[in-house]
């Protein structure tokens, strides 16, 4: 039989209304420079400021017309004005997403930040966040999103118990200082930078803390922070049924904490947390999970690696609303192995490429974003107009 490639008229109406519906989330420190301990290559164009950070995040929503809202990380993204960052936004047709707080990068922060033995630096690490989240009320954003470096390099230095009971008091706190309608996101790393032990390393730490937070405590699955084989949508499946699921932070690992571009180490993977999510109808319309990026862009071009990135996102998710739901339940009833696998794979392998290009068209949108922004000459435009000043870059 000669394969068809699944066209939009295949989809049902809610898998469309999903399609339709979804947003993707892009990272300002994806636009600076990044590299890692052994070199930070700059590229001509890169951002300077936050302004031109969210400048270039407007590309992107223009090319693919599904990624309309920003996280910043503060203080990388420290301006005088926050009102005016947000009106600049609006201009280039995006929104300020997530807040992330930064309490990692000042020497104050050597044992930690929450979690640290010196109630100054706890209180330190407290006004930070409250401080962030004067920066949401001021941009609009409703997410604050922390992620702590806090952990052990050595057995014994310092007390496992007595420093996650400091971080449930801190994270109380925090969390008493949000907003009606604003939520806590809670982000797990099993490792890095500390190599002993993390203070939150994984997803059940995470929810522990934020069942105990309220309601509005929600946890973020980083794909890049478990450890390698892990089964990365079973706890997609274990955290919506407890509903906590919060948001995302999709990257691709080969190794530890990447950061490369979504989708492109493991797209199999990435479709089966889009299918345990379509599942449990989590990607329907009003869905209250933020599916943002987490990458750094060490040597491509970062405008189209963000492209790149909500494409291979959009895709997965395009596959694994064809997943034939109906055929997958009654082979799972059957206990037809091959037959449930089979469901799976063939929406996993279809081609959906021409099937979003269609979807794009419909709005308006170039058929081929990596194609449209390559020859609307904007890198040669923005490395012309970016001279002098510094270049942002990871930290910056
Ligand atoms: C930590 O590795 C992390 O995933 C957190 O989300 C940080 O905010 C981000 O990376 C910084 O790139
Ligand atoms: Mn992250
Ligand atoms: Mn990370």
């Amino acid at each position: 039989m000669a394969y068809a490639a699944p066209e939009l008229a295949d989809l049902d109406r809610a898998a469309r209304a999903a399609l339709d519906a979804q947003t993707i989330e892009l990272p300002s420190w994806a636009f600076g420079n990044s590299g890692t301990r052994f070199k930070v290559f700059t590229s001509p164009g890169t951002p300077r400021d936050p302004f031109e950070k969210i400048a270039d995040a407007g590309q992107v929503h223009a090319h693919t017309g599904i990624a309309p809202r920003v996280s910043l990380h503060i203080p990388w993204d420290l301006v005088d004005d926050f009102g005016a960052l947000a009106a600049h936004a609006t201009e280039h047709g995006v929104a300020i997403g997530a807040i992330n707080s930064n309490v990692f990068q000042d020497d104050d922060y050597k044992l930690g930040s929450l979690c640290n033995p010196s109630a100054r630096v706890r209180r330190k690490a407290v006004d930070h966040h409250l401080r962030c989240i004067e920066v949401m009320r001021a941009t609009g954003s409703t997410d604050l999103k922390i992620w702590l470096a806090d952990g052990l390099n050595y057995p014994g230095q310092d007390d496992l118990r007595q420093r996650q009971d400091r971080l449930a008091e801190g994270l109380a706190e925090i969390y008493a200082g949000l907003d009606d309608g604003m939520r806590l996101i809670l982000e797990y790393k099993f490792f890095e930078p500390a190599f002993y032990a993390t203070d939150i390393p994984d997803w059940g730490t995470a929810l522990l803390h934020c069942s105990a937070l309220g309601e509005r405590a929600k946890v973020v699955l980083d794909t890049g922070h478990h450890a390698p084989g892990t089964n990365i949508e079973f706890i997609v499946a274990q955290l919506l049924r407890v509903d906590r699921l919060g948001a995302f932070d999709f990257n691709s690992r080969f190794y530890a904490d990447d950061d490369l571009m979504a989708g492109a180490a493991d797209p199999f993977q990435l479709f089966r947390i889009m299918h345990e999510l379509a599942r449990a109808g989590a990607l329907a319309p009003g869905s209250m999970i933020n599916f943002m990026l987490d990458e750094c862009h060490n040597i491509e071009d970062k405008i189209p690696g963000q492209i790149r990135s909500v494409l291979n996102v959009q895709e997965a998710t395009a596959k694994a609303l064809l997943v034939d739901a109906a055929a997958l339940a009654a082979a799972q009833r059957d206990g037809d192995v091959l037959g449930a696998n089979a469901v799976l794979m063939d929406a996993y392998n279809a081609d959906v490429r021409g099937l979003l290009a269609d979807w794009r068209t419909d709005r308006g949108l170039p058929a081929d974003p990596m194609r449209a922004f390559a020859e609307s000459g904007h890198l040669a435009k923005i490395a012309a107009e970016r001279t002098g000043g510094t270049q942002a870059g990871w930290g910056a």
